[in-house]
């Protein structure tokens, strides 16, 4: 049982799905999402159309409500951040945490797309992951199951 309400936001093939079955310990191979999907322990996970596409950046923000802290998934082998400018401010009250997938590709430059990342307004805490390897998963859901102050302090966003 994760303590924090989070909802998984980020492009189509962010790996956003493969996140949220490894969060339940789920490590298959994750179908294409049409839909938003729930699990029993407060965690949501969005198809990516609804952050490619500003029309239903309405349908994102209302999926978004619930929860506490906001995952942004981001591949490490895509050099382009089609984070919406302004979303981050709609989430102003929340947390906002990054995740960086797929970091088990080769010729990838980790440092380079964190400097985009933040270029785009996006803080620390990044978590570095791929979605295979449990122990990565780990060390988000142990963040995620930590409770208190110092860790929404730390990662709030407008700050
Ligand atoms: N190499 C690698 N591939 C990944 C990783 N996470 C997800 N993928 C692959 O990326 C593709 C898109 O993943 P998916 O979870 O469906 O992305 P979503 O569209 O954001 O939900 C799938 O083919 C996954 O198997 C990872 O950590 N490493
Ligand atoms: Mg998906």
């Amino acid at each position: 049982m994760l303590t924090r309400r989070y909802v998984l936001v980020g492009s189509v093939g962010a790996g956003k799905t493969s996140l949220f079955n490894a969060l339940n310990n789920d490590y298959g191979i994750a179908v294409k999402t049409q839909a938003v999907a729930f699990d029993d322990q407060g965690g949501v996970d969005t198809p990516g159309e609804f952050f490619n596409h500003p029309r239903l950046y309405s349908a994102l923000i209302s999926t978004t409500t619930e929860a506490e802290t906001i995952i942004y998934v981001h591949a490490a082998n895509d050099k382009t951040c089609r984070l919406p400018s302004g979303l981050l401010d709609v989430y102003s009250n929340k947390e906002v945490i990054t995740v960086i997938t797929k970091i088990d590709l080769p010729d990838i430059d980790l440092i380079a797309i964190k400097e985009m990342l933040m270029a785009h307004g996006l803080k620390e805490p990044f978590f570095e992951i791929c979605t295979y390897d449990p122990s990565s998963v780990q060390t988000l859901a142990d963040y995620l199951n930590q409770d208190g102050q110092s860790k929404s302090l730390r990662g709030k966003h407008n700050e």
